[in-house]
């Protein structure tokens, strides 16, 4: 059996043959090249380099199966729509990337994972998120204003970062008159928090994702970065990538993320700053 396996890899020179090895591992790898157009050269070829301090090491991948044709709309509720009180219907369209399919990659095997496949990421005010994979469901949100942003997400959490994969709008729920000034610049930089959350324990918590999501910025060396401070510890994220963290201890631990211009002044923003906590179960 490996053997076999072993010459048929050897059939092939190159790289090339050993994606097409990967590949026909069965279960978590089938759809590893679905959704990338090109193949990737090697699993550390589009990654940046680690940031390391107080025994926490932060690591920036961009091997992810891209999806860049993936497309998402909202169809309800509509922009700035003023709603009855109680649970809320939205309603997507997603286009070229298959909602419960598993993402595949070097990376789902070794980080948490959703059983269930890929899904959308449903963020109210900034809140933690809820997981949705169907394109119709409800949602309990109070009365008054509120900040919408969903996007598409990789089984194992990661966002797809491109345009057309997200939406970010404002809605009004229940009789509460909306506030004078909406309470977010949709047109304004922005950003919001996604994973890590909850709780992870036995393999998922050797690397756990630190996942954010950026509405009208990038970041970039000497222009617009993430301050990520993790349990007390700064790291000054230039690259809007995911990061796998590593050497977290067992317990609660805290991140808090600011949106930050090229002196470290905060951009203002009603979610460009945020802490949450997770546990790493001992
Ligand atoms: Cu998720």
């Amino acid at each position: 059996m490996k053997r076999s396996l072993w010459l048929l890899c050897s059939t092939t020179l190159a790289l090339a043959s050993l994606a097409s090895c990967e590949s026909s591992k069965p279960a978590t790898d089938v759809s590893a090249s679905a959704g990338s157009t090109t193949p990737s050269a090697g699993r550390s070829s589009s990654n940046g380099e680690s940031m390391e301090s107080n025994g926490i090491r932060l690591t920036p991948f961009g091997d992810s199966p891209k999806f860049p044709e993936a497309q998402m709309q909202l169809r309800a509720p509509i922009s700035g729509a003023t709603l009855p009180s109680g649970d809320v219907a939205f309603d997507y369209q997603v286009t070229n990337f298959q909602l419960t399919k598993m993402s595949g990659g070097p990376h789902m095997a070794e980080m948490a994972n959703s059983m269930k496949g890929q899904h959308i990421h449903n963020i109210v005010d900034n809140q933690p998120y809820t997981a949705h994979y169907d394109t119709r469901f409800t949602k309990a949100i109070p009365d008054g204003q509120h900040v919408v942003l969903s996007f598409l997400s990789r089984s194992y959490h990661e966002s797809l970062k491109h345009r057309g994969a997200y939406d970010l709008r404002v809605i009004n729920v229940g009789n509460t008159p909306a506030p004078a000034t909406p309470i977010i610049d949709v047109k304004a930089p922005n950003l919001f928090y996604s994973r890590p959350k909850d709780t992870y324990s036995g393999a998922d918590a050797k690397r756990i994702m630190l996942d954010f999501y950026l509405v009208n910025t990038t970041l970039e060396p000497g222009g617009n970065r993430v301050r990520a401070t993790i349990n007390g510890t700064e790291f000054m994220l230039d690259k809007w990538m995911p990061y796998q963290m590593e050497g977290l201890p067992a317990g609660e631990n805290t991140v808090k993320l600011e949106l930050v211009d090229a002196s470290g002044t905060m951009i203002p923003g009603p979610y460009n700053s945020v802490t949450r906590t997770f546990t790493v179960a001992p």
